[in-house]
């Protein structure tokens, strides 16, 4: 019994070392991958193949490391040095790797991002086919990377509160799918330059305020491209730095490690219990990984001989993480010499291999388009089209090309269409070019919203109920009634802001609702618009419906980099795949002064390509707004008028159901005379002006456009025009912003222009930021009186 005891114990030690022993292995194949998928790929670019490499080299064994913490639950939000990781996590394989590199259009060779983004840029399926979100809780996410440095912070803020908020919240205990008890930790990574962006201070101070599960893992290899780290950080040392963020007893903040990036036992113990700590917790841990290499230097544009010195590139040899560990395990006598080299040529081997099917894949269609391509040419050419042999050198050309990419087929075909023409021939030739250039186009421009059958823009609207004798109330107690019954009906709903939760904004639309349903739901933030954007698009993507607030629309400049950068590319650079459906609420257009009263409406169409911008006349338009956004996945967002918060509105019946189409404008007052196309707080101005222009004898009609992204589209302006023949844009943005837009949408893609008896016309704000006080308004924002004049202009031309 004793004897039999101590052998099974003997056995279950064996077992465990033998289980140790793999797990090492299984590391260390996987860091000799990744470096060899470094050292090809960069080849792949100096060759030709691709465009342009950046690679994880030097990062391999911290990265394994760091993965084996990494459970299903958990999001990285990381950045173009996490091959390994990606690797590691199984969210990414070596073959996908060599696909992105050659920008792999097909999805099923580049899932991540369907040739889309240049290569390291990793996105694991968030969503479905139907835009529904899949079960999070039970894989491994890899939030969509992005080339902007430290862009990754903000979202990671979002990611990780989810998690808080999941374990905190009992309405959202229900969603098991999205969450286990809030267990999920956000891995965060970041090279150790780009801590000197302003993202990452305000990220780990919102951390450290919050006590949100993120793990910030700061790759210290010393420098940002050519600049040290002496020019970028205080002292040199971002764990020095950021000391006063250190969490001591009774104090909130972040734990902080220092680690050696060429120490696997080392970072494997101090990983396995902090990451353990942060998930218990919630806790936010940074983790200082120092001592990385660059053995390739940045990138392939450029060569860091240029910059390091021969010590330094000397001590990145000795010091290069798989050495290291390679010796490690040599010394602790885990595996012989031989078992090595065998794993490493077998590593070689498999990444040669993925690379070459990599590469048949990608090539294999555009073989084909050229064969078919070779056969029209010779067509051509049997029918007697080239007497100038301009046909033959066309096709000796495009088979001269060892490496023709679609474009060049295109090119040939294009061509050889204008010779075939004088031959009337080029029948065959246009329509294989025609069916070419579609499909280019369906790779690379779909997506930019959601095609889901619940997409907004399907919407078709319902109706508004007002009763008879429906009371008048303020626009701001539209809103609030109205955020009262959403936090009711949908548990996901989470609202925040500054100023957003104990007193329920500074317009008190969520006046009295924390109280009522709770601080998980709606809730105060900090003064910083970057990392509340980011909250938003973290909680977005792991399925809740949140509404972040910026106080006003002038403010928006701090937040806008998350949200050109990341949500409004986000579906179309994972081709579907992810999704932010993040509401952001605000608040712009005339008031007082030059930050109280900006309509910088063009600035928002030209970065927010990928989101809707909705520029309700009053609440309950907003309300609408609000309805139909929340029904679907896309992001949106909603610029309230500042002036319209103490101005009566009927209260309608159905504020839960009222949903406003996007991209259809409403005729707002009819008119035979003139088309007066307006949105937000300038449409009162136009109201008034149309009153007086009345008693003159001119009966304007007066357009609403209510959301300016997506921009009419059904031509109800143009339907107007027809009508009019005279047509004017009003808004307060500066000349040539989104009244320019307007103009150009109606004139151009609507065709209006045969449709004008006189010249249209724009009236806007001045060139310069609006003065204070009244008369400061009246001087730079259009007004009743300019409005009645330019319109009696147009009347008598
Ligand atoms: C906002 C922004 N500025 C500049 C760049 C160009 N750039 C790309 S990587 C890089 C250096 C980043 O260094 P570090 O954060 O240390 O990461 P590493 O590449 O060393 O891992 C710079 C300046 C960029 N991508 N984004
Ligand atoms: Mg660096």
């Amino acid at each position: 019994m004793e004897l039999s005891s101590t052998n099974e114990l003997l056995d279950s030690e064996k077992l465990s070392f033998d289980r140790f022993r793999d797990e090492v292995l299984n590391d260390y194949r996987l860091a000799c991958e990744s470096r060899e998928v470094s050292l090809l790929g960069r080849k792949e670019v100096l060759t030709g193949k691709a465009k342009f490499g950046i690679f994880g080299d030097g990062k391999e064994v911290a990265q394994v490391a760091a993965a084996k913490f990494f459970k299903p639950g958990d999001f990285l939000s990381g950045y173009y040095r996490d091959q390994t990781f990606a690797f590691a996590t199984g969210v990414a394989t070596v073959e996908e790797f060599f696909s992105q590199l050659y920008a792999d259009p097909d999805p099923a060779n580049d899932p991540h991002s369907a040739g889309r983004q240049m290569n390291s840029h990793f996105a694991s399926p968030l969503v479905g086919e139907i835009g529904e979100w899949l079960d999070l809780a039970n894989r491994k996410n890899i939030t969509s990377g992005m080339a902007p440095t430290a862009a990754q912070m903000p979202r990671s803020i979002g990611l990780a509160l989810a998690s808080k908020l999941f374990r905190e919240e009992k309405l959202l205990q229900p969603f098991t799918s999205l969450s286990t008890n809030g267990n999920e930790v956000c891995f965060c990574t970041i090279g150790d330059a780009s801590t000197s962006e302003g993202h990452f201070w305000e990220t780990v101070n919102a951390a450290g305020v919050m006590q949100v599960p993120v793990a910030f893992f700061v790759w210290d290899d010393g420098y940002g491209i050519s600049v040290p780290k002496k020019f970028q950080t205080t002292k040199g040392s971002i764990s020095e730095a950021l000391k006063g963020m250190q969490k001591k007893e009774g104090t909130n903040g972040i734990d902080i490690y220092k680690v050696k990036a060429w120490d696997y036992a080392g970072m494997c113990q101090v990983f396995e219990a902090a990451i353990q700590k942060i998930r218990d917790t919630h806790v936010p841990a940074l983790f200082h990984v120092e001592e990385v290499t660059q053995p390739q230097g940045h990138s392939t544009s450029g060569s860091h001989e240029r910059y390091k010195t021969p010590e330094r590139l000397a001590w990145e040899r000795d010091w290069d993480g798989n050495k290291k560990m390679r010796e490690w395990i040599l010394e602790n006598e885990l595996a012989s010499e031989d078992e090595l080299s065998d794993l490493e040529v077998t590593s070689k081997e498999l990444v040669r291999k993925s690379k070459y099917a990599a590469w048949d894949k990608f090539f294999a269609p555009i073989k084909e388009q050229v064969i078919i391509t070779q056969q029209l040419l010779e067509e051509l050419i049997n029918k007697g089209a080239d007497e100038n042999g301009e046909i033959t050198s066309i096709k000796n050309h495009l088979l001269a090309n060892r490496e023709p990419i679609r474009k060049d087929v295109l090119v040939a075909l294009h061509t050889a269409a204008a010779v075939a023409e004088a031959h009337s021939l080029e029948g065959p030739i246009n329509s294989y070019y025609k069916l070419l250039l579609e499909q280019g186009y369906g790779y690379y421009n779909t997506h930019l919203y959601s095609t889901a059958p619940n997409s907004p823009l399907l919407e078709k609207g319902t109706e508004l109920h007002t009763d008879a004798d429906a009371p008048m109330i303020n626009g701001y107690e539209i809103l609030n009634k109205y955020f009262d019954a959403l936090f009711a009906s949908n548990p996901k709903i989470v609202a925040f802001g500054e100023d957003v939760g104990k007193i329920g904004d500074v317009n008190q639309g969520f006046a009295g609702l924390q109280q009522k349903h709770g601080e998980n739901r709606i809730f105060d933030c900090g003064i910083r618009e970057l990392t509340i954007m980011g909250q938003g698009i973290g909680l977005a993507m792991r399925g809740l419906r949140p509404i972040a607030e910026i106080q006003y629309l002038d403010y928006l400049v701090y937040g806008l980099q998350p949200l050109t950068d990341d949500v409004a590319t986000l579906h179309w650079r994972s081709k579907g795949r992810q999704s932010a459906p993040l509401i952001v609420r605000t608040r712009g257009h005339r008031l007082e002064g030059i930050w109280h009263s900006g309509s910088p409406m063009g600035l928002m169409l030209n970065s927010l390509r990928g989101m809707h911008i909705c520029v309700p006349r009053n609440m309950v338009q907003a309300v609408g707004m609000y309805n139909t956004s929340l029904a679907g996945y896309d992001p949106a967002i909603v610029v309230e008028c500042l002036n319209g918060y103490r101005l009566k509105e009927k209260l309608p019946t159905n504020l839960l159901e009222y949903k406003v189409p996007l991209g259809v404008p409403e005729v707002i007052r009819e008119g035979k005379d003139i088309t007066i196309v307006s949105y937000g707080s300038t449409l009162r101005v136009v109201m008034e002006a149309a009153v007086l222009l009345h008693h003159k004898g001119i009966d304007c009609e007066v357009v609403d456009v209510q959301t300016l992204l997506p921009f009419d589209k059904h031509h109800i302006i143009l339907e107007s025009l027809k009508k009019t023949n005279r047509i004017v844009f009003v808004d307060e943005d500066v000349p040539g912003g989104a009244a320019g837009y307007m103009f150009n949408m109606v004139m151009e893609q609507q065709g209006g222009y045969r449709w004008l008896d006189v010249s249209p016309r724009t009236i806007t704000a001045q060139a310069h930021r609006p003065s204070y006080g009244s008369d400061g308004d009246y001087f730079s924002k259009p007004n009743t009186e300019q409005v009645v004049d330019v319109v009696r202009e147009m009347m008598r031309e």
